[in-house]
């Protein structure tokens, strides 16, 4: 059985996420989803995810090509979850190309073209837009 591991925070959900979530599992058998904290992501960004943790992790374990989700709670710790969770692939869209070759002796290591066109912070500002929408 061939497990894959992805990263992410997964805010206000969207078809970018379910596509990379989706490409990801077809890599193997098995996928398993690191969801960043609320608190990881305060120290990243200054400021909390719009959906709470909880709610994200909801979301995220209820798709049927999801096995599994855990709390990613510090960015220095992908080694370790790569380990603890036995992965042999890991999965990340190509806004963080190259960034995670580090890994590649750990377990093979793959960058997804992003889906174009939709981010949450596309949507945040559609949403505060009258009249505008996602791709239309
Ligand atoms: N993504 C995508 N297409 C989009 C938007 C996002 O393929 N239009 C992918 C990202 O490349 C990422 C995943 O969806 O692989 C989750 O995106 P984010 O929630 O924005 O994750 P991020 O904040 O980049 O967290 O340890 C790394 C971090 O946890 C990654």
């Amino acid at each position: 059985m061939k497990r894959v591991i992805t990263f992410g925070t997964f805010d206000v959900f969207h078809v970018g996420h379910v596509n990379i979530l989706e490409r990801a599992r077809s890599f193997g058998d098995y996928l398993i989803v690191g969801i960043s904290s609320d608190a990881l992501n305060f120290s990243k960004k200054g400021r909390y995810p719009i959906y709470s943790q909880a709610d994200r992790i909801k979301i995220v374990e209820s798709l049927r090509f999801v096995d599994a989700v855990f709390v990613e709670e510090s960015l220095a710790l992908k080694g370790q979850y790569i380990q603890e969770h036995s992965a042999d692939v890991m999965v990340m869209g190509d806004d963080w190309a190259g960034k995670f070759d580090e890994f590649k002796p750990l377990c093979d290591v793959q960058y997804l073209t992003r889906t174009p066109s939709i981010s949450t912070t596309e949507i945040i500002e559609v949403v505060r837009t009258p009249g505008a929408s996602i791709g239309r």
